[in-house]
This record gives C-alpha cells, structure tokens and sequence, in this order.
C-alpha cells in the first residue's frame, strides 16, 4: 500500500462520501483536518496547489474529486 493521507474537512459534503467509502471499505488511513490542523491547508496547496478538498495524497502526489478517490479505494484496496 501507498503512503496515504486524506485531506478533508468536517463539514464537506463530497469528504464524507470519501469518508463513508473507507468506512465500507473498513479501512484507517492518515487524516488531515483542515478546520482544526493549522498547516493542514498550506500543505495541501503545496503538494496540490489548491485547497480543495477532499484530496488524497498517494506518496506525495495529489487525487482531487470525490468520486476518484473512491474509484482509487476500490481499486486499489480489498
Ligand atoms: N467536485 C469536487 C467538489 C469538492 C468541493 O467543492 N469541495 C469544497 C468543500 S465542500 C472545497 O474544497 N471548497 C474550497 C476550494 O475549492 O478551495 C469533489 O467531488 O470532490
């Protein structure tokens, strides 16, 4: 498995699906919280160069879309 960490946010509609798909997937990986992580959103605009979220990061490089993610997951996972 990759290094992963999952940029997100609490009340971001699209994160949550990402989140439920880990859920279903009962998988634990990195997160990073950017309401609460106070460098959490600068990073992200360095590795991805905005801060949209949710963004996973697969060993340093940026997956932005919901929906991607999720395809990333269940492809690569289980
Ligand atoms: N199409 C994207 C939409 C993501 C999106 O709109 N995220 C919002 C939060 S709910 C966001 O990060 N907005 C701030 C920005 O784009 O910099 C997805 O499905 O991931």
């Amino acid at each position: 498995m990759p290094e992963l960490t999952l940029y997100h946010f609490p009340s971001c509609p699209f994160c949550k699906v990402v989140k439920d798909c880990l859920d279903r997937l009962n998988l634990e990986i990195p997160m990073r919280d950017l309401e609460s992580d106070p460098g959490a959103r600068d990073a992200l605009i360095e590795i991805g160069g905005k801060g949209q979220v949710p963004c996973l990061v697969i060993d340093g490089k940026p997956l932005y879309e919901s929906a991607d993610i999720v395809r990333w997951f269940e492809e690569h996972t289980g």
